[in-house]
């Protein structure tokens, strides 16, 4: 039985993988695809980004693992067998990675460090005082908020968190429902999405929700792209609600040359690098899951389908 890896556009890191793969357990036969042996070998795929029309393709395919911890994109895809168990891969770096990105982008809002390199260039020696941390709500309390909540209140922030069931990681405040979001949103200096994009998330950042947030306050997206709305947020910006969005991810990837985040003033923008998985920890992941696929045993990570995370 063999496993096939897809990511197309990524060779490189397809190879590394796969290497990977068979350091951490030799017995596993990795094939890249488009290189394609006999379709009836194969019985799980690793994939970001793969092309429509390739998963009902494999008679015998019973698991499909993404290289990542989203899953929109497969859940999305009509080509998906119902049989067939969809994982993430959540390396262990992931979170930390994650973590370090949203603390950095807060601190820099915080601390203004922009002034300060536009300063070093002039020569310009002119201290300011610094906010004291404030209140930090977080869209989202999985492995990745969780993670987030828990580094942002270790510098002083006081973090609420926002989820489905209301899930509670220590220090932090949880709360579920819509209307428990709308009475924390007009006291949070910033609003931080890492929701998975579901059909109940999708356009979450719009107009309604940035209207309850604190003039001047910040935006962190490093969900999806399809969380925000963005023409909302264009004009949410230039009424002071928010009054910076930090974003990492977007409706079209790469972003669009001509895109009008690229040059606003209020909107940082970086390249989908919140937090990168790396092969060689996504590797005993997956590896891990191949072997209780031949056991049986239930697999980590396991996705919802029905749900979408
Ligand atoms: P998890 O599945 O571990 O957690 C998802 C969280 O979202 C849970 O707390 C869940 O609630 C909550 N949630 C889901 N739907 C709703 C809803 N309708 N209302 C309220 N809360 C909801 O996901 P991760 O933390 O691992 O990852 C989250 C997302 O982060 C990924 O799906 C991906 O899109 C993004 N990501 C982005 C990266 C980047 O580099 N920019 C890197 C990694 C991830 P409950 O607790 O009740 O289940
Ligand atoms: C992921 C991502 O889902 O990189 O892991 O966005």
């Amino acid at each position: 039985m063999t496993l096939l890896i897809v990511l197309p556009g990524r060779e490189d890191e397809a190879h590394r993988l796969a290497a990977d793969l068979q350091a951490v357990d030799r017995a596993i036969e990795a094939q890249i695809w488009p290189v394609i042996g006999d379709p009836e070998e194969i019985e799980m795929v690793v994939a970001s980004r793969h092309p429509r029309g390739l998963l009902g393709s494999f008679p015998n395919l019973r698991l499909v693992a993404a290289f990542g911890a989203g899953v929109e994109h497969l859940l999305g895809d009509p080509d998906l067998p119902e049989r067939v168990d969809v994982v993430r891969t959540v390396d262990p770096e992931l979170a930390n990675g994650m973590a370090e990105y949203v603390v950095t982008a807060v601190g820099n809002r915080r601390r203004e460090t922009e002034v300060y390199s536009h300063d070093q260039r002039l020569g310009k020696w002119e201290p300011q005082i610094y906010v004291l941390p404030g209140t930090v709500v977080v869209l989202g309390m999985g492995q990745m908020g969780s993670a987030v909540a828990g580094a942002l209140r270790a510098v002083g922030h006081r973090v609420i968190g926002w989820s489905g069931s209301g899930r509670c990681a220590s220090g932090v405040e949880c709360i579920s429902g819509r209307s428990a979001l709308n009475e924390v949103l007009p006291i949070a200096d910033v609003v931080v999405c890492l929701l998975p994009l579901t059909a109940d998330t999708e356009g979450i950042l719009d107009r309604d929700l940035f209207s309850s947030m604190k003039k001047g306050s910040l935006v962190v997206n490093v969900g999806r792209g399809g969380h925000l709305l963005e023409d909302d947020l264009i004009a949410a910006l230039a009424d002071g609600r928010p009054g910076h969005a930090v974003l990492d991810v977007f409706r079209e990837e790469p972003l669009p040359a001509n895109h009008p985040f690229w040059k606003h003033p209020a909107i940082t923008v970086t390249p989908h690098v919140a937090a990168l998985t790396d092969p060689r920890g996504a590797a005993e992941c997956i590896a891990e899951n191949w072997r209780r696929l031949q056991t049986g045993e239930p697999f980590l990570d396991l996705v919802d389908r029905g749900r979408g995370y």
